[in-house]
């Protein structure tokens, strides 16, 4: 009997938005489900950020169901407008190769000791071939404008300078075609993601309602941020990275160790009873450690991104 995996997230305050909870956990009820969660190859490393999304895949693993990683080939040729204020630049084609080869390895490393039920896609395997004309008639003729236009990826970067290209306004509907694809080929029907991935994953669970009358479920976590509240990413000073050449064990802890969430995360690893047993990493030397910020509470369940 695999157990309740939304209430361990929610328990864990690994949720921050989640399609109806009550569909979601009978959809889990069933030992073997398969969750995805997308990561694209932006990077040749993955950085801390993605390792929220890695250990809840584990945990998916853990109770009973079957992570599906997806390496974004495709979607990293065009790059996610979510979350980002500006246009990203392209990456050149040996960039990619050597990004996906580094992302791919590294979700490989994580999810080793996660049972062999482990799957790890490339959505440039499915939508390399596809032609323009006929994803346009495929897919995009079933997605409306104004759902697009609603999405605060889109929104918030059209009300900037700059706003946003064709291309990466497009970017949703690759991961939502990735959904209904995933859906088809693995009855994969459950997306996670950070909370900037909410319009994304929407997009695919209302695609799949429209062209398969399916019901895909959605959950996703709260972003990592700095003691100061701010998204930890690629920051001007300097990402944490997952590869120990770029960010070595030493720095990874110290600084990982003034963010909430890594603090929550780090306790998902060893806790049983959903509680930190654990103290964080401790470091005798160097700079003092801060205490970590209180995280805000009180975001919206089941709002439209
Ligand atoms: O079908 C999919 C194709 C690509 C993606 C997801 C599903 C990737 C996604 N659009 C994305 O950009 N994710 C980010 C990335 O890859 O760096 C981060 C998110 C973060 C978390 C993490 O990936 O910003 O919230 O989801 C795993």
């Amino acid at each position: 009997m695999p157990h309740d995996l939304l209430t361990e997230f929610e328990a864990r305050g690994l949720v921050h938005q989640s399609t109806d909870a009550t569909a979601l956990r009978d959809w889990l009820s069933t030992p073997g489900r398969r969750v995805y969660a997308g990561f694209d190859p932006t990077a040749d490393s993955l950085h801390v950020g993605h390792l929220v999304a890695l250990m809840l895949l584990r945990r998916v693993a853990r109770a009973g169901h079957e992570p599906v990683a997806l390496v974004g080939g495709a979607t990293g040729m065009i790059g996610d407008p979510s979350g980002r204020s500006e246009e990203r630049n392209l990456l050149s084609p040996d960039e990619l190769a050597a990004n996906i080869a580094g992302v791919e390895r590294q979700i490989r490393g994580v999810l080793a000791t996660a049972g062999d039920r482990v799957h790890v896609v490339n959505n440039a395997d499915w939508m390399r071939g596809v032609g323009y004309l006929e994803f346009l008639r495929d897919v995009g003729k079933h997605v409306p404008l104004s759902q697009m236009l609603g999405k605060d990826s889109v929104k918030s970067r059209l009300d900037r300078d700059g706003g946003l290209s064709y291309t990466e306004f497009s970017y949703m509907l690759l991961q939502a075609w990735d959904f209904v694809h995933l859906s088809d080929a693995l009855d994969c029907r459950v997306q996670i993601g950070g909370s900037d991935q909410w319009g994304n994953i929407t997009a695919g669970i209302e695609l799949g309602r429209r062209l398969r009358s399916r019901d895909l479920h959605g959950i996703t976590c709260p972003l990592l941020t700095k003691a100061d509240g701010t998204k930890m990413g690629k920051t001007a000073s300097g990402a944490i990275w997952l590869d120990p050449g770029r960010t070595s064990p030493y720095r990874f802890y110290s600084t990982g160790s003034t963010s909430t969430t890594t603090m929550r995360a780090a306790a998902c690893y060893g806790s049983p009873k959903y509680r930190s047993t654990r103290s964080p990493p401790s470091v005798s030397s160097g700079q003092p450690i801060p205490p970590p910020a209180t995280r805000k509470s009180g975001s919206p369940r089941n709002s439209r991104g």
